[in-house]
């Protein structure tokens, strides 16, 4: 059941960090054909450079921003023509800023809504209709800690965040008479190019204090590690989950059950 045998899984944004291990999972379970696309042609050399060392040959890597409408359209489209059927679409591209909001400009809030709230409907719209005729689909929305947290600076990434959780529900509630199951990772901390900022040491050569704060906030006392994400969206991308749906499965380390460990 747990078998992505059959299937062609679409990612967006998986030329590294959480999609490209979500990927490498994906064709660990069995999966066809991954599809991925970036926003940059550096970024395509570099995902399909990264597939490659992975010993990962069933990839298709496309140029495409997840905020063009029509470029998404035409995608889509030339996914049909070159791979094939789509039946599992993970919307994971993503930004973050971390300004304070009254700092923070209008079109730079915008741009983080734009591309981790708005994307995620421009895509799942793009495929939603070959899932409805086939009566079978998955959809998997990257959420996060900010879909049920806040924190200082992220005000614009938590809006969507915590938007695209409700997308997620009202997904599930729209299209569920279609057998299409829409759910949500929530992962924690991770480990990649988003949050090396936070994981940077000091000058001095101490330690970050959000690094510091994050393995305080979780029961491991450790950054997340992307791959941990992997049986999570497999599980969520294969018939072991067609009776989950609406549901935001948090993969955090047990942060958002922990108030913190006492510093000392
Ligand atoms: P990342 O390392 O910065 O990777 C983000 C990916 O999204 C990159 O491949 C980036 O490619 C792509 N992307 C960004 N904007 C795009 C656009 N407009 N069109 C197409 N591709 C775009 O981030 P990550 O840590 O892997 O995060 C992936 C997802 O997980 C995001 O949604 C993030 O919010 C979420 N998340 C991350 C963490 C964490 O701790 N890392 C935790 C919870 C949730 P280019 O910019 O090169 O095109
Ligand atoms: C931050 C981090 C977080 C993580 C993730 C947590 O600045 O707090 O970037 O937002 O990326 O979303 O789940």
């Amino acid at each position: 059941m747990f078998s992505l045998k059959g299937k062609n899984a679409w990612i967006t944004g998986a030329a590294y960090g959480i999609g490209f291990n979500i990927a490498k999972a994906f064709v660990a379970a069995g999966v066809d054909n991954i599809i991925f696309n970036d926003r940059y042609e550096e970024s395509l050399k570099r995902g399909l450079q990264n597939y490659k060392e992975a010993g990962i040959e069933n990839v298709h890597g496309y140029v495409c921003d997840v905020t063009d409408e029509a470029g998404v359209k035409a995608l889509v489209e030339k996914i049909h023509q070159e791979v094939g059927q789509i039946d599992i679409l993970v919307n994971n591209a993503g930004i973050i800023k971390r300004i304070p909001m009254h700092e923070m400009k209008r079109s730079e809030f915008q741009e983080v809504i734009d591309i981790d709230l708005v994307a995620p409907y421009i895509c799942a719209s793009a495929v939603l209709p070959e899932m409805m005729e086939r009566r079978e689909g998955k959809i998997i929305n990257i959420c996060s800690m900010m879909s049920e947290l806040g924190r200082e600076t992220v005000s614009a990434y938590a809006a969507a965040k915590g938007g695209l959780k409700m997308l997620t529900r009202n997904i599930c509630s729209e299209y569920g008479e279609y057998n299409i199951q829409c759910n949500g990772i929530g992962p924690g901390y991770i480990a990649t190019p988003q949050t090396a900022p936070l994981r940077e040491p000091q000058a001095d050569g101490s330690r970050h204090p959000f690094d510091s704060f994050i393995c305080a906030k979780t029961p491991a006392g450790r950054w997340l590690d992307p791959s941990e994400l992997a049986g999570p969206a497999v599980f969520l991308a294969s018939h072991a989950s067609d009776a989950v749906n609406g549901h935001i499965l948090y993969v955090d380390g047990g942060i958002l059950a922990y108030i913190g460990k006492q510093p000392k």
